[in-house]
């Protein structure tokens, strides 16, 4: 059975919503961010970045949020295109680009004291830079999708849209959301109410965006 190191609210949603998805037995660990027990030394011998997901699979331990949901879609053979394939190329550039530059920027705008810890004004200044930075990645992925498609990458519905969702929720802070996004809309729409997320945030003990679609 797979563990899955988790808390409410955050990166952990992905690959617990392609567990879901997959129907895989897991067992969800709470770490306690507030406690610090990511920083402590049982939880960084699994994760040595002090982050949240961890996933481990009998004797594999596995971090890295788009690692993991790619893993188990791997394992499972489920919500990714086949290898090979152009649209398996597709689904590597929504899924890269999704980690290492739309969540990267999401993590300036949510911790800006990681960059710059003492000082204020340059907190601020990030935080600023990258609400920008994602506003054009927002364009992005929103021309990426088009207007027909029901899901990122047309069909089948895969992990990346799973992705998306998760990072549509957390732009529930910034001043326009993801929806505002017609296509991102769309196909979010389409994702966070399939049963499998709902079960998700509800072993999570969180709701959707209250302001969706406004
Ligand atoms: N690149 C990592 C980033 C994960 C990450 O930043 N997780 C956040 C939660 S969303 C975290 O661990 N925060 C710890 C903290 O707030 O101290 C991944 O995708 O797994």
């Amino acid at each position: 059975m797979y563990k899955l190191y988790w808390a409410p609210g955050s990166a952990a949603m992905a690959p617990q919503a392609v567990l879901e998805e997959i129907g895989a037995a897991y067992e969800p660990v709470r770490v306690d961010l507030v406690a610090r027990e990511h920083e402590q030394g049982a939880y960084k011998r699994l994760n040595p970045n002090s982050r949240i997901p961890t996933l481990v699979d009998g004797d594999f331990v596995i971090f890295e949020t788009a690692a993991i949901c790619q893993y188990l879609s791997d394992k499972h053979n489920m919500l990714s295109p086949p290898l090979g394939t152009q649209a398996r190329g597709r689904h590597m550039q929504w899924l890269t680009y999704m980690t290492n530059t739309v969540q990267a920027h999401c993590t300036d705008w949510f911790h800006p004291d990681w960059t710059f810890a003492d000082d204020t004004d340059k907190q601020a200044a990030l935080k600023t830079e990258a609400e920008r930075k994602l506003y054009r990645t927002f364009d992005v992925l929103n021309d990426g999708i088009g207007p027909q498609a029901p899901h990122m990458l047309g069909e089948p519905f895969t992990l990346c849209d799973i992705y998306l969702a998760m990072l549509t929720r957390w732009s529930r802070y910034f001043e326009r959301p993801m929806w505002r996004w017609a296509n991102i809309e769309r196909v979010v729409g389409a994702t966070y109410t399939r049963p499998a997320f709902q079960r998700m945030m509800q072993k999570q003990g969180i709701a959707w965006a209250e302001h969706w679609g406004k």
